[in-house]
């Protein structure tokens, strides 16, 4: 891109109203040549006498900027030349902070990064109050930290807690709750933003200077104005950081200490120290894995799992049968991401207010957070209704069963959704583990019939697995899948095969967990080690969460369909037949209390036939459950469950957390060679049995010394 070619201005009324708009990109991004461009720019526009003051936009429709251009910094490969791209970042924004004219900026659409840090370093920042206007510092989430200014500027300007909260955890933040925290100075309706914003900079070149108030009274004063309740605020976050990242993040922590510094020595001091860091970690391996993942979940936005896939067709009425957690949870959030009409059935009408109290909550729960109005929640819940029979469904494009894990039930609501509704309703089984193809052996319309596989809580867990069968007709394929996306979901298409993806390759690792305790390692411990090997929680809790009986289940259908490597450990059928299911039960590994986990319940260990003896060193712990796992992962991907390598990254990294850190089961696999999981599984097999043997896939790698990604 030639400079000159991103930025364009018109004078009015004395004020150069400059355009952003990057052709050729569906996203305004901060790369070298748009950085040559705003120099130039400001300096023409500094030269020009006519011009007393700048407002600034951006052409496209709904993204202001996207910040720096992440394509451009992965392809530095050192720390020098990280940090010089961070510095050269800030001096262009000092540039921006000190001109001689005034600088307003009106914000329309997602303001991040890069991006936000440009605005910060104008003088007046006017936002649009839309749902896309969204602003925020996500540097963290790819591994690095704001590295032109953010970590100074931000904290100057709302104070140092607050910075703080947005910086560590990344966060994007909604307009209004950033004029809250005074990231903004105005908010205003989007037909009016450019008139505000010229007014603004008009106001400011005649002498006018925003008067900013810091939110927060007395407190704010004790905690972020002085330095003795800086130390305060700083311990507490770098203890909460330390905890949270179990120093597998480095981010976090850095970014800690650019805005420490910076507060402490003053900008000139605190930009240098953010550029330092900036470039330690632009070039290290976590955040390379990060961006991997980036781009992978932008990637499969646009990707609808089968070739030239149809037009989906645009869902309007939405009826779920079960109105159990499941149906509940993807009833309440298809209306509150989608907007659709819901009716919810199920046999009896105590059971449909249960489901429907369930669905409602959730849209209360946004309430709560502020993240909708009032008028907007009656307006949602005004779109859920039940039922104990179909009315409502003839009008129904999509149909999603939610009912228990029995072949039989699911094939008998399928025949009643059918005789309900129209030919072209798509028919949809979120199911975990049946093959979708033996639920449509009771389908007069097979080709209408397919998966959509949620994961619980459905409000909060980003995965979707969609399973077409072979019937499956293409545009079903396309209507799921984009449905999914309205519902907020990242889908991946995978094979209709018992367990699909996620199952698949998370039942042995449960299982393995269940022969640790057997042979004597203890519950937390084992859970522990998994922790710090960077999942969410550890393989017993997540038994618990899941939930013992659909665990059995589960282990019992892949047991039937692949033999023996998938044997349910015996001692596990004590704890489902003495009621111990998990957190729903109030019981399970753990004991609960008050809705919270508490302690292991020891009785536990009588039940499941063991005492806690040490059991196996934890190098073993940790290679037994992570080389189960990943042997599956490579057998399942030759089976092609998964279409790429990347889909089963991200597949597993949403559905059940696997270290984002490690890029996801496939790459972890690479970054350890296959040549060495194979001899570590062969030595496993020969002390543990079988169920370790290395699959074909991860043979024929070492031996070709080849790997999932190229
Ligand atoms: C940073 O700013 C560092 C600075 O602090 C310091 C530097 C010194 N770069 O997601 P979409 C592409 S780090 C390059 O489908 P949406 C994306 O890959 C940056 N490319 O659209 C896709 O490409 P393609 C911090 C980018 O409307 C296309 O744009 N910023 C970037 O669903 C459309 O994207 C972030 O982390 C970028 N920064 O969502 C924000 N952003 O068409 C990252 C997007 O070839 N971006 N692309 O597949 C996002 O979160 C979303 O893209 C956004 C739009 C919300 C903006």
């Amino acid at each position: 891109m030639a400079p000159g070619a991103a930025l364009t201005w018109e004078l009015v009324d004395g004020v150069a109203v400059v355009t952003f708009d990057l052709k050729g990109e569906p996203v305004n991004k901060i790369s070298e040549a748009v950085k040559q461009d705003v120099l130039a720019t400001f300096e023409a526009l500094e030269q020009d006498g006519a011009v007393r003051g700048v407002a600034f936009f951006s052409g496209k429709p709904d993204n202001f900027i996207a910040g720096a251009d992440i394509e451009e910094f992965v392809k530095l490969t050192t720390a020098a030349e990280a940090e010089r791209l961070s510095a050269a970042g800030q001096e262009l924004l000092e540039h921006v902070a000190h001109f001689p004219k005034p600088v307003a900026v009106g914000i329309h659409g997602a303001c991040l990064g890069g991006g936000l840090e440009f605005a910060l370093a104008c003088g007046y920042r006017v936002a649009s109050d839309h749902p896309k206007t969204q602003l925020g510092l996500p540097e963290v989430q790819l591994g690095i930290l704001p590295g032109a200014g953010g970590c100074q500027r931000l904290p100057r300007l709302i104070g140092a807690r607050a910075a703080l909260d947005i910086i560590l955890a990344g966060k994007v933040e909604r307009a209004q709750k950033a004029y809250r925290l005074g990231i903004v100075d105005e908010l205003v309706h989007p037909s009016i933003l450019r008139d505000v914003t010229i007014a603004a900079a008009q106001r400011m070149a005649a002498g006018w200077r925003p008067r900013r108030k810091r939110p927060g009274g007395f407190m704010a004063w004790l905690l972020d104005g002085n330095p003795l309740g800086r130390r305060v605020v700083f311990r507490a976050a770098r203890k909460l950081t330390l905890a949270q990242t179990r120093a597998n993040y480095p981010a976090p922590l850095a970014a800690l200490d650019a805005v420490e510094h910076g507060l402490k020595h003053g900008m000139a001091e605190g930009l240098k120290r953010e550029a330092q860091l900036f470039g330690q970690l632009a070039v290290t391996d976590v955040s390379r894995k990060l961006v991997q993942i980036f781009f992978a979940t932008t990637a499969l936005k646009k990707d609808f799992g089968i070739p030239n896939p149809p037009p989906p067709a645009t869902v309007h009425r939405l009826g779920v049968v079960g109105a159990g957690f499941m149906g509940a949870g993807i009833a309440g959030t298809a209306i509150a991401q989608a907007e659709v009409d819901v009716r919810i059935k199920d046999a009896d009408l105590p059971r449909v207010a249960k489901g429907l109290a369930a669905a409602r909550e959730i849209l209360d729960d946004r309430l709560r957070r502020r993240r909708i109005t009032k008028y907007e929640h009656a307006r949602l819940v005004a779109l859920l209704s039940g039922s104990d029979a179909y009315s409502g469904f003839g009008r129904a494009e999509l149909v999603i069963e939610a009912m228990f894990e029995e072949l039989q039930v699911k094939q008998q609501v399928l025949r009643e959704v059918e005789a309900t509704t129209p030919e072209a309703t798509v028919f949809a089984s979120n199911t975990s583990t049946i093959p979708i193809h033996r639920i449509a052996e009771a389908a007069a319309r097979p080709e209408q019939v397919i998966g959509m596989h949620f994961f619980s809580p459905v409000a909060r867990m980003p995965l979707l697995e969609v399973i077409p069968s072979q019937h499956t007709a293409p545009a079903v394929v396309s209507t799921a899948v984009a449905f999914g996306r309205r519902m907020g979901k990242t889908a991946i298409v995978v094979r209709d095969s018992p367990g699909f993806w996620i199952n698949r390759i998370l039942t042995p690792y449960m299982n393995e967990a269940g022969h640790l305790l057997v042979e004597g390692a203890a519950i937390e411990e084992i859970d522990r080690l998994m922790v710090e090997f960077g999942f969410p929680v550890g393989p017993i809790t997540l038994l618990d969460e899941v939930g013992m009986d659909v665990g059995e289940k589960v282990v019992g259908v892949m047991h039937e369909a692949f033999g023996e490597r998938f044997a349910p450990v015996p001692a596990f059928a004590g704890m489902v037949k003495s009621g111990r299911l998990g957190r729903k039960a109030g019981k399970g590994f753990y004991k609960y209390a008050g809705g919270k986990k508490r302690g292991v319940d020891p009785a536990v260990y009588e039940l499941v036939g063991t005492h806690p003896n040490g059991g196996p060193r934890p190098a073993e712990v940790i290679q037994r459950l992570i080389l189960v796992m990943l042997n599956e992962a490579a057998r399942a991907v030759g089976e092609g469950i998964v279409r790429t390598p990347r889909d089963g990254d991200v597949g597993a990294i949403f559905g059940f957390g696997f270290p984002p850190f490690r890029g996801g089961p496939l790459r972890h696999a690479d970054d350890l060679g296959a040549a060495r999981i194979v001899a570590e599984l062969e030595r496993l097999a020969e002390r543990h049995g079988a169920r370790f043997a290395p699959c074909e896939v991860l043979r024929d790698q070492a031996q070709q010394a080849s790997k999932f990604y190229r």
